[in-house]
């Protein structure tokens, strides 16, 4: 069965095409910086928003059909998403997947239930990978939508929720080893608290962090290869989330022994929410050796929740693409963790999202390799830190200085010269400069 007949393949075209369902800028073979832009750009798909998400909100009921011609909520619907997702992906072009457990499959009352007919629907997986040579970039399990875990799974203040989050975490590194999964993903969705009037803090992250030990263990021994990740956010579902960002996500892995196991997996959506740029847990994540995956979407500042829009704002993407270049090889993809607004309600608003998406990533990673090349931005970084190069500047680093030398030196110092613009208004003319010549 064909789900998406209006189309063959997107297929690139360039700029001046007209065709909504062709690629503009995302042209696979185009070598930049010495790689094809599919090398670069490792695209994946969310299992959840592409199939699973009908546009559903807080106000109404779905919008967009996705029974994909049977009954919702059974095994035949399971596998008709795992249809209708290779068609997509192979239509598209795209290489990778990511999922959670119950993505895949709908919650059974009892858990060996679901485990079943994960196993069921996963061989149907394998087949289709068989067939097409896509792959699973990450796996995680659905810690947050079940009332069970409506005090946490990992930092649930009951041992018995802990061992179902145990459970599911348990199958969902089965599933992703058998899919070949590169990767494992920790999202702490109702991981954090209301109030502290209720909350035993210190408790709930030792637990949490006992969960992950155990988790790395087990991934290991059944032959998980790449890395754990972490993906931050600071708020919602809870109101205080302990993976608030990425540096809180990296102290904390720190402190429990985890940071050779795991890296961040970030989302642009998550790090607004936090009143952070995207570029910013980006480099905080690069300079800790810990960039490992993006979830690529984009927020709406007017809205300031999690919206999960498809990135369209190419400032932001080059940016990013700045910071994933410097970065060299990350274990991660590009995971498209983004959704079609309510009113865009057909299968071909579906194409022309990602379409979107993968054309502002393809431009980003363009213009990234133009600000590399022009090489004046980076100049003028050095150049604002030259005193460090000076003999002075040197010892500092190295770390032979002691603070009473440096203070005789700054108290013979008469004046601070002003001399020391930052130029921000000037770099940002040069950057529209090397982006629209
Ligand atoms: C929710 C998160 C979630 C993770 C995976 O806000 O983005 O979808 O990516 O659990
Ligand atoms: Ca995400
Ligand atoms: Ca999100």
């Amino acid at each position: 069965m064909e789900y998406f007949n209006f189309v063959k393949k997107v297929v690139f075209e360039g700029p001046e095409s007209k065709n909504p369902l062709a690629y503009k800028f995302y042209d696979p073979e185009r070598i930049i910086l010495g790689k094809p832009m599919k090398e670069h750009l490792k695209f994946a798909m969310a299992w959840w928003h592409n199939l699973g998400a009908d546009g559903t909100d807080m106000f109404g009921r779905g919008t967009i059909d996705k029974s994909f011609g049977v009954v919702p909520g059974t095994l035949e619907h399971a596998k008709a998403k795992v249809d209708a997702g290779f068609e997509f992906m192979t239509k598209m072009g795209i290489k990778y997947f990511c999922f959670h457990d119950v993505d895949l499959v709908p919650e059974q009352k009892d858990i060996n239930d679901t485990n079943k007919m994960l196993d069921e629907v996963s061989d149907y997986i394998v087949e289709k990978q068989k067939e097409t040579g896509i792959k699973c970039l990450w796996g995680t399990a659905n810690l947050f939508g079940n009332p069970r875990y409506m005090c946490g799974g990992g930092t649930s203040n009951r041992v018995d929720v802990y061992c179902f989050a145990a459970a599911q975490i348990k199958k969902a590194l089965d599933i992703t080893v058998k899919l070949g999964g590169e990767n494992y993903v920790f999202w702490g969705g109702r991981e954090g608290y209301e109030t502290l009037l209720n909350t035993d803090m210190g408790l709930e992250e030792e637990n949490i962090a006992q969960l992950m030990k155990m988790a790395v263990e087990y991934g290991r021994k059944i032959g998980l290869k790449g890395d754990f990740y972490i993906e931050p956010k600071p708020k919602e579902p809870m109101k205080h989330q302990y993976d608030f960002d990425a540096a809180t996500s990296i102290g904390f892995l720190r402190k429990y022994g985890l940071d050779k196991d795991f890296k961040m997996n970030i989302e642009a959506n998550h790090a607004e929410l936090a009143k952070h740029t995207f570029e910013h847990e980006l480099r905080v994540s690069r300079l800790n050796g810990m960039l490992g995956s993006i979830d690529a979407n984009e927020g709406d500042c007017v809205l300031g929740w999690d919206v999960d829009r498809f990135p369209a704002n190419v400032y932001t993407a080059t940016f990013a693409m700045l910071e994933i270049l410097k970065a060299g090889k990350i274990s991660g993809g590009l995971n498209f963790d983004a959704k079609t607004r309510r009113a865009s309600n057909t299968f071909e608003d579906m194409f022309k999202a990602y379409i979107l998406g993968m054309d502002t990533w393809a431009l980003g990673l363009i213009n990234a390799a133009k600000i590399i090349e022009d090489g004046r931005i980076d100049k003028f970084v050095a150049d604002r830190y030259a005193t460090w190069n000076s003999d002075l500047g040197k010892k500092i680093r190295a770390g032979e200085c002691k603070l009473e030398e440096l203070a005789a030196i700054g108290c013979e110092q008469k004046f601070f010269s002003a001399e020391n613009s930052g130029r921000e208004e000037e770099l940002q003319e040069v950057l529209n400069s090397i982006l629209f010549r």
